[in-house]
């Protein structure tokens, strides 16, 4: 079953306390500016521009060493996550601008909760340098964008940031984390306790994002689940997207990370997006911005050329 939404809206979600470094604030105005809105209009698509979100005041918690700014990005995780629910209620397709990684702990637990009650199981493909899953035992730094995925598998320590707000869990086993090349020492341990998939840089380079993207695909496909893309700058290899905070050498080529995004839309299962960790402060004359919305419109159906005309020149020539 194919989730084919003709309506998406784009939410901005400015925070950037999850993250090490100060910038990403200015995520969502640098997509808008690079022009995502009319490359998505162009693609056919009615998209409405919702704003920026501003964070939910919780002057009742307080931060620790281990969670930096908890107040702060709980306040966002709830508001965020009433968006995510409200919008895939309405059947719109949401795009959380960002903004640093942790506004995924808002965006993903709404999308999960929309699912649950839709009776259609989620999936999420994690496109990162890192796995996102520390806890605050295990944390080296205290920067909340490091805990999202490990908060939305229901890993302890971290319930303050939902409190008595409505708070899903992802089945880890729903969760695949791709292009990891960093991952800490007691979070990787925790990763393979949970058993998490993790398709690391090294499975990249040894059978190709082709072939992984396709068992990914296949799973999802099979369950006739629906799929969250959470999409982190850091992903990409720096010398093409250097505008962020937490660059890992060695990261996805532009045509690794074009090929993803078209699989992912013939493949028809994505139901919600996020782009995270954009930071415009640290990019070279916009072109971390501009290479996101050029992967956000392959991932919404632009082509090089119509697909069904390549497939038959293809085979003619009997490659
Ligand atoms: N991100 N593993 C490191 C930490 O501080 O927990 C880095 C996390 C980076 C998070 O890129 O979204
Ligand atoms: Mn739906
Ligand atoms: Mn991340
Ligand atoms: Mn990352």
């Amino acid at each position: 079953r194919e989730h084919r939404p003709s309506r998406i809206a784009l939410v901005g979600a400015p925070v950037e306390v999850g993250a090490g470094h100060r910038g990403a604030v200015m995520g969502p105005a640098a997509l808008r500016t690079a022009g995502l809105l009319p490359s998505l209009r162009g693609l056919g698509f009615e998209v409405e521009d919702q704003g920026d979100l501003a964070p939910r005041p919780l002057p009742e918690l307080q931060e620790t060493p281990q969670m930096r700014f908890l107040p702060e990005i709980a306040g966002w995780a709830r508001v965020l996550s009433d968006r995510a629910y409200a919008l895939m209620n309405e059947g719109v397709l949401p795009i959380f601008l960002g903004g640093d990684h942790s506004l995924s702990m808002g965006s993903v637990n709404g999308v999960l909760r929309h699912s649950r009650e839709a009776g259609r199981e989620l999936f999420v493909l994690w496109l990162d340098a890192h796995s996102d899953f520390n806890t605050p035992e295990t944390t080296p730094s205290g920067n909340m964008h490091g805990m999202s995925a490990a908060l939305l598998c229901g890993e302890p320590g971290l319930d303050d940031v939902f409190g008595p707000e409505p708070r899903e869990r992802l089945d880890p086993q729903n969760l695949t984390i791709f292009g990891a090349r960093s991952i800490d020492r007691e979070e990787r341990a925790l990763l393979r306790r949970r058993g998490v998939e993790v398709f690391d840089m090294r499975l990249v380079d040894e059978y190709g994002v082709s072939v992984l993207m396709r068992r990914i695909i296949d799973k999802v496909a099979a369950r006739n689940g629906v799929l969250h893309v959470s999409l982190d700058v850091d992903f990409l290899e720096p010398a093409i997207a250097p505008g962020v905070g937490t660059t890992v050498p060695g990261g996805a080529t532009y045509r690794e990370a074009h090929l993803i995004m078209e699989m992912l839309h013939d493949s028809g299962l994505v139901g919600s997006l996020d782009v995270v960790e954009l930071n415009p402060f640290l990019d070279d004359r916009g072109k971390s911005a501009l290479l996101l919305v050029d992967l956000v419109s392959s991932l919404f159906g632009r082509q090089i050329i119509d697909r069904a005309g390549a497939l038959e020149r293809a085979s003619s020539l009997s490659l």
